[in-house]
């Protein structure tokens, strides 16, 4: 039996992001009762409510809730191609519903290389890590690309329903039905 060593190798592109929406509020009842004495205090105030929204979105995007990390993952499995190399994603629908943990299992069974590109839905999730061969990557991700005979793992949570695109932009690809939906809801 001959293996080729290529045929296993794997690669992964990887572009950064940060996921987490910005929110925050503020007391206008409190700033409408503000008199010029009390502007110097306003500011400092506001300073350090500045300070800790900084200090608490660096902390969740470090340290996710913990009972969000012990939630069991829900496992999919998906092929970029397949071994007749016919270009398709399978399955090329996916659903998924919002705050739930999953684990996409990505491989590409086929002799070509593949993409998975879907960056809106990328924008809306927060991914606690890729996994391909001794490789573990943390953070954002927004695209992987799998050589032929690569497999990957996805771990991440939706945070944004929506209906996304899914497509393989490799030239020719896409135009050829290498697409599909990712459905997120609620
Ligand atoms: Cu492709």
């Amino acid at each position: 039996m001959h293996l080729d060593n290529k045929s296993h190798s794997k690669s992964i592109r990887i572009l950064t992001n940060s996921p987490f929406p910005m929110t925050t509020s503020v007391n206008s009842a409190l700033l409408a009762t503000c008199v010029p004495a009390l502007r110097r205090i306003f500011a400092v105030l506001t300073l350090m409510v500045c300070l800790n929204l900084v200090i608490s979105l660096s902390a969740v995007a470090a340290n996710p809730p913990s009972d969000l990390l012990k939630q069991p993952a829900t496992e999919i499995t998906i092929s970029l191609g397949n071994s007749a190399n016919e270009l398709k994603f399978e399955p090329n629908h996916l659903e998924m519903v919002s705050g739930k943990r999953y684990l996409l299992r990505l491989n590409n069974p086929s002799q070509l290389k593949h993409y998975f590109t879907a960056k809106d839905f990328a924008d809306g999730i927060w991914t606690q890590k890729v996994e391909a061969g001794k490789v573990e990557i943390k953070g954002a991700i927004h695209e992987l690309e799998l050589k032929p005979g690569a497999e990957a793992e996805w771990v991440f949570v939706p945070l944004k329903s929506g209906k996304y695109g899914l497509r393989c932009p490799i030239s020719g690809h896409t135009q050829a039905g290498m697409t599909g939906e990712i459905i997120v809801t609620n």
